[in-house]
């Protein structure tokens, strides 16, 4: 028989065994989130469908956010699982759920409403929230200037907020909070007069100001603020953590800058009013040469609508027109080029693509294997204007300033010095008008981004018009009037 005492002691090193055993038990029941994540193979992210976060293109899925979050996703050796919102509410809602997407990469801001419910990563990228308005319409320059004004912006979006602490200093501001439009339907409105003002962050409108030409930066209402991930409120850490170290991980080693370069780092190159002759050349002059584009682009395999923007670049999709150094036709080919091509006419649009075509898939073909894409096709451009010699002498300069010589940042760093004696004179080359690749390169980009949102698939059917190139709200485009550049 046990005396009290023989049992206490017993009773209360069962106990205290039991409980390590349970919570042992419950830290194995419960893994990480970082821990079930890896474990089921799968990161679910939660984005919207807007140029500037993530879209599909006829190559598939694209944006910035979406190329972000999905080197993220490779790192962890996962797969990435995309859902997109069509409201900011409906994004927040789901990162609510349980089993719901465990990290929004949305171009949010950090608010205090938004802290309530989720938590924010380390910042990726520098915002401005601008007022826009119609060009030809006053000017409006400070909040109080809103009074009076139809005002739309994007139910549950840090702009609503920044609107509603303006309400309250000044009632008499009046706007309206919609979440049946995303912030394209907002410039759109603002470019066909349907509405007086939105807000929209910089990088938004940068992106979309060639769609919309009749919009107009009215002021930056308030501070720069920064763009971050979010993860659910209750999340445990493991996944933040792993987050803000990969956001520094990329700021460090340059891909977060190669991204913002890739996506925002060329927005500005055409200006209103090469926004408004591109929206109406794109439909008065491409859908001539849009199926050599096409055919050629297929023998060469190369994507069509490049092809169409380089063409854009070299003669504005024209094809008699000719350098003053000789280079011709509607790809600007040269003498030699042209000949080394089987090009007999350079002045025939069809015989200019299809040798255009043939050489850049050439010059991209010679490139150094090191070279991997999408700095590749950059290159290649490079290459297609100013000859490989003399790529590859900024490249030996990029070397030799510890710049990465296969990365397109670092070498269209060097490429302009081809021009300086101090610096040509010591290549196998020699002189060259180095800074011409630069823009030649950069405005290609641009231009291949625009044909790239325009013949997207979910722009294809009923909103397509007689080709099957649909640019948003370029029909009613008037021509652009003078007004102080953004
Ligand atoms: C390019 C050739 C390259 C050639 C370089 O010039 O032309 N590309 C084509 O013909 C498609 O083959 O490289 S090389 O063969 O290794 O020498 C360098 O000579 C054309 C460029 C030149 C440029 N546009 C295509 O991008 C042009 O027209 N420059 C003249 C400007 S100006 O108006 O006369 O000042």
């Amino acid at each position: 028989m046990f005396s009290q005492s023989d049992f206490r002691p017993r009773c209360a090193k069962w106990l205290i065994a039991t409980g390590l055993f349970l919570m042992l038990s419950a830290c194995v029941d419960k893994p990480t989130t970082l821990e079930r994540v890896k474990e089921d193979g799968v990161l679910r992210v939660v984005t919207r469908n807007s140029p500037a976060t993530y879209f599909q293109d006829r190559n598939g899925e694209t944006g910035f956010e979406y190329e972000l979050v999905k080197r993220f996703a490779e790192d962890l050796g996962v797969e990435l699982k995309i859902e997109t919102s069509d409201n900011m509410d409906e994004l927040f809602d789901e990162m609510q759920k349980p089993g719901g997407p465990v990290l929004a990469a949305a171009g949010l801001i950090d608010t205090e409403n938004r802290r309530k419910q989720v938590r924010f990563s380390r910042p990726y990228l520098d915002v401005t929230p601008q007022v826009i308005y119609r060009n030809g319409q006053s000017r409006p320059t400070d909040a109080n200037d809103l009074v009076g004004k139809r005002i739309m912006v994007l139910k549950g979006s840090s702009h609503a907020e920044q609107l509603a602490a303006l309400k309250l200093k000044n009632p008499a501001i009046e706007y309206e909070e919609s979440d049946a439009v995303e912030v394209v339907d907002l410039l759109r409105m603002v470019d066909e007069g349907q509405i007086d003002l939105t807000l929209v962050d910089s990088n938004e409108l940068a992106m979309n100001q060639v769609y919309f030409p009749n919009v107009r930066v009215a002021f930056d209402l308030g501070e720069g603020r920064q763009q971050r991930w979010a993860v659910a409120l209750g999340e445990d850490n493991s996944l933040l953590n792993e987050i803000n170290s990969f956001l520094d991980k990329v700021q460090k080693n340059g891909t977060l800058q190669r991204l913002k370069d890739r996506y925002y780092g060329h927005v500005d190159v055409l200006g209103y009013v090469g926004a408004y002759t591109f929206a109406q050349h794109l439909q008065e002059r491409l859908p001539k040469y849009e199926k050599y584009f096409q055919t050629s682009a297929k023998k060469e395999q190369v994507d069509w609508r490049l092809l169409a923007a380089i063409g854009y670049q070299e003669s504005l999709w024209q094809p008699s027109v000719t350098s003053k150094t000789g280079v011709r036709g509607l790809m600007m080919l040269t003498q030699n080029t042209a000949q080394a091509m089987g090009v007999t006419n350079r002045l025939d649009a069809k015989q200019s693509i299809q040798g255009g075509a043939k050489y850049f898939a050439y010059v991209k073909d010679q490139l150094d294997d090191k070279i991997k894409e999408p700095d590749r096709t950059w290159f290649a451009l490079a290459s297609y204007n100013i000859g490989s010699g003399h790529l590859e002498d900024a490249r030996k300069l990029a070397d030799n300033e510890g710049l990465d010589p296969n990365k397109w940042l670092d070498v269209k760093k060097m490429l302009p010095r081809l021009s300086q004696k101090k610096w040509y004179s010591k290549t196998r080359y020699g002189y060259a008008r180095g800074g011409e690749p630069v823009s030649f390169v950069a405005n290609i980009r641009r231009y291949y981004d625009i044909l790239t949102w325009v013949t997207q698939p979910q722009l294809e059917g009923s909103q397509i018009a007689e080709s099957n190139l649909h640019v948003p709200g370029v029909n009613k485009v008037k021509p652009p009037e003078e007004s102080p550049p953004l």
